[in-house]
């Protein structure tokens, strides 16, 4: 698996087949903005040309976008039904296989696609050793087995402001270690399963065919970089209980060591861990 920089774009081989996942386009954002009265031009056609760039330089088989493919929520726009099919026509005449794992701004999404581009459940799907799902959900129970885990929908940034009041904000990726046994637990209770009879934790994983492995989980950046994100080192990630409802169960689960992320610029440039960022951005804002 490596980053395909300076991308918000990631490759993951598996034997011989190469994957690109992308994740969060938010196509039809710039309309609802509209509504608000302010008027910022298609970015389609920009998301579809660097696209292609990297379609051009990684020469990937598949392409699955990890959700949030268009940005209404439930309803369709009338402008989604022309900007979402013409976007994956597009995509299909750069790259055959084509396949959506959809995220919680894709209610309806089917409708909207042409044939040859493929829905996947919510739930995610295994690429080898990685599991890819959009986050708002809790992931296939078989990827507690996973090495690693990957999700969008939290659009990571990064803020900084200087002593003049300067603001700089950067999108990022967040690489966080995780303990894989607090995260089987939250994920089994999430599906609702219980022990039977006297059984223990360790039956339970036996039962259930699972060996708790995940070592950490990756937040992917927006690929729409027009979008707004979570400054993740002003507040946001460690202090979960401003996102309560939001950020998905997983992230919520306490499995997951934010301070200890590794936080990294598109262009792979290593920042540091959310812990140390956070205090130097404590002290400045
Ligand atoms: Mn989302």
């Amino acid at each position: 698996m490596k980053i395909a920089s300076p991308y918000a774009a990631l490759i993951i081989n598996d034997g011989d087949e190469r994957t690109l996942v992308i994740s969060d386009l938010h196509i039809g954002w710039e309309i609802s903005l509209a509504e608000e009265g302010i008027y910022i031009p298609s970015q389609t056609k920009r998301l579809l040309m660097r696209l292609k760039e990297i379609i051009f330089s990684e020469r990937p088989d598949r392409l699955i976008i990890l959700g949030d493919v268009k940005h209404t929520i439930a309803k369709i726009e009338a402008e989604e039904w022309r900007d979402v099919p013409d976007f994956f026509e597009n995509v299909l005449s750069m790259i055959s296989r084509v396949q959506i794992v959809p995220g919680n701004h894709d209610g309806e999404i089917e409708a909207l696609l042409p044939d040859g581009v493929e829905l996947l459940p919510s739930r995610g799907i295994i690429i080898g050793d990685v599991g890819v799902f959009h986050g708002h959900t809790w992931p296939l129970r078989e990827m507690l087995n996973c090495r690693t885990l990957v999700i969008g929908h939290v659009h990571p940034v990064i803020t900084f402001s200087d002593p003049m009041g300067f603001r700089i904000t950067r999108q990022v990726w967040v690489k966080a270690p995780c303990n894989s046994k607090m995260l089987t637990k939250a994920v089994l209770k999430g599906y609702g399963l219980r022990r039977e009879g006297d059984e223990n934790f360790e039956d339970i994983l036996e039962r259930l065919n699972i060996t708790p492995r995940v070592e950490s989980l990756i937040i992917m950046p927006s690929f729409n970089d027009f979008l707004g994100g979570q400054p993740v080192n002003t507040y946001g990630l460690l202090r979960k209980e401003k996102f309560e409802g939001f950020i998905g169960p997983v992230l919520r689960s306490g499995s997951i060591d934010f301070n200890k992320a590794e936080i990294y610029l598109l262009d792979g440039t290593f920042l540091g861990h959310l812990g140390q960022i956070k205090m130097i951005s404590e002290d400045r804002i």
